[in-house]
């Protein structure tokens, strides 16, 4: 069997997971969310990171179909912990084929109808800057009709993408995601150190939230929180978990 028949088997018999990666506020110590990130437990191999499967299944039929699932067990996570007591929204990585499909914008109206009990505002979408996009006013308009559903969206990857200011100026997003590159050797690199400043601020500017991602130690939320950055995901704070260890987790942080 190639890779891809097997991955297709694996969606078949169930063998994806959501884990979750909380995302913090330093300043109050609020969990404001999590990042929700596919794993594949395979029964023999255990677990196979994103990295290896989803390159294979780019650009095809099936990425819409997993990225569908992905939202859905996101949208029904959301629900379990609110039924409990958490109000936890959860953010997705879209892939730019998913998010270009033509039907776009009804076939996510008709899965957040699926769960009437979660606000969709818990929802945030979060957009690879290296996804190509060809028609950025298309884009735009499908944000904004995104957005009219009540949905959020980030920039994910933050200044590593090709055009990371020309999709900044052209797209409607509320929350840019810093690149963790950047952040990681923000204490001892000048340059990342300026880098991460410069976002920041043009975050400010641009009335946008922004989240350090890679924030591998506490010591990075002593230059974050000076440079105004209050958000935080990474290492440092905690690692992406499966959803049966988050609720302990934000009990434990709190
Ligand atoms: O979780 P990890 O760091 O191994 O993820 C590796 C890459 O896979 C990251 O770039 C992440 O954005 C991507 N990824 C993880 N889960 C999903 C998913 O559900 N959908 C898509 N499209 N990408 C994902
Ligand atoms: O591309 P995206 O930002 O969606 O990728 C998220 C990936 O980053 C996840 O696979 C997650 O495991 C990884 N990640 C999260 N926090 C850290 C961190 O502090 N350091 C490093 N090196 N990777 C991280
Ligand atoms: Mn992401
Ligand atoms: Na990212």
């Amino acid at each position: 069997h190639t890779l891809l028949t097997r991955v297709l088997k694996a969606y078949e018999q169930n063998e994806f997971q959501l884990y979750y990666q909380p995302k913090v506020n330093m300043h109050t110590g609020e969990v404001i969310g999590a990042e929700a990130l596919i794993r594949w437990i395979h029964p023999q191999q255990g677990m196979i990171p994103p990295d290896v499967f989803l390159p294979l299944v780019e650009n095809t039929e099936f990425s819409v179909t997993l990225g569908e699932w992905v939202m859905r067990q996101a949208l029904e996570q959301m629900g379990k912990w609110s039924t409990a007591g958490l109000v936890l929204p959860v953010s997705i990585n879209i892939s730019g084929y998913h998010l270009q499909q033509a039907d776009f914008v009804r076939r996510l109206a008709k899965v957040l109808n699926e769960f009437p009990q979660v606000p969709s505002d818990w929802l945030e979408l979060e957009i690879l800057e290296t996804t190509a996009m060809e028609d950025l006013d298309r884009i735009a308009q499908l944000l904004d009709d995104c957005m009219k559903l009540g949905v959020h969206f980030a920039l994910d990857d933050f200044g590593t993408g090709y055009s990371s200011l020309t999709y900044l100026r052209r797209l409607p997003t509320q929350t840019m995601k810093i690149d963790r590159s950047f952040v990681i050797d923000m204490l001892s690199n000048s340059m990342d150190h300026a880098l991460v400043a410069g976002i920041v601020g043009l975050g400010k500017s641009l009335e946008r939230e922004v989240i350090a991602e890679g924030v591998e130690s506490l010591e990075h939320g002593i230059p974050l929180l000076r440079m105004g950055c209050y958000l935080a995901q990474g290492y440092g704070i905690a690692r992406p978990m499966s959803a049966d260890k988050v609720q302990e987790w934000v009990a434990q942080w709190q």
